[in-house]
């Protein structure tokens, strides 16, 4: 197989007024795109070739730094413009709610503490809420990286990059987080993930 990028699954203009059609013109159109091309070039003719994206982001992880990167976020961003809709935030489906509880503590918990991962990344990266070992755990990673590589599987995850907020933000990143967390999650997707993730 090789990477495709899929339209967004909303209007450019549909998150606004927490994430502008600029931004996403910008990220998805150009950064996500990107990360397609070059990693279907570093795919071709690789011992990965054929492999599911999954496949390939934890086999090329330490690996071909250069692959993981873009399978990385091709990986990251194909669940990022899921992760997120118009008018999200709001209810928490009851199964996602008690892992979340049961995991972290409570929801004000983990607004805070996954805000606080993306805060504290330095640089680029994300923040995540993942299952490992069937619980709910707040993590954060650099650059391209994701749960996937460390035992884990990730269930929502916010991208802490620049070009994901500072049209929109400017050096605000924990306004953005914040808006990211109130207004714009997709739950439904977050159980999707949740679902698939204790199978
Ligand atoms: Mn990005």
């Amino acid at each position: 197989m090789s990477f495709t990028l899929p339209a967004l699954p909303y209007a450019y203009d549909a998150l606004q007024p927490y994430m502008s059609k600029e931004t996403l013109e910008y990220h998805h159109d150009k950064h996500h795109q990107a990360y397609v091309t070059v990693g279907n070039s570093l795919l071709t003719g690789s011992e990965w070739e054929g492999k599911s994206l999954e496949d390939v982001v934890k086999g090329s992880y330490g690996k071909h730094a250069g692959l993981f990167n873009n399978a990385g976020q091709h990986y990251n961003h194909l669940h990022f413009w899921n992760w997120l809709k118009p008018n999200g935030g709001g209810a928490i489906p009851g199964k996602v709610e008690k892992a979340i509880i049961d995991g972290i503590g409570s929801i004000d918990k983990f607004k805070e503490e996954f805000i606080q991962a993306g805060m504290t990344q330095f640089g680029s990266g994300w923040a995540w809420l993942a299952i490992k070992d069937g619980k709910a755990v707040i993590m954060k990673t650099p650059n391209g990286e994701n749960p996937l590589v460390h035992g884990a599987t990730p269930i929502l995850g916010a991208d802490v990059w620049e070009h994901s907020y500072y049209i929109d933000y400017r050096n605000r990143r924990a306004d953005y987080l914040k808006a990211f967390v109130d207004h714009m999650v997709n739950w439904d997707y977050v159980e999707q993930m949740y679902d698939a993730a204790i199978k």
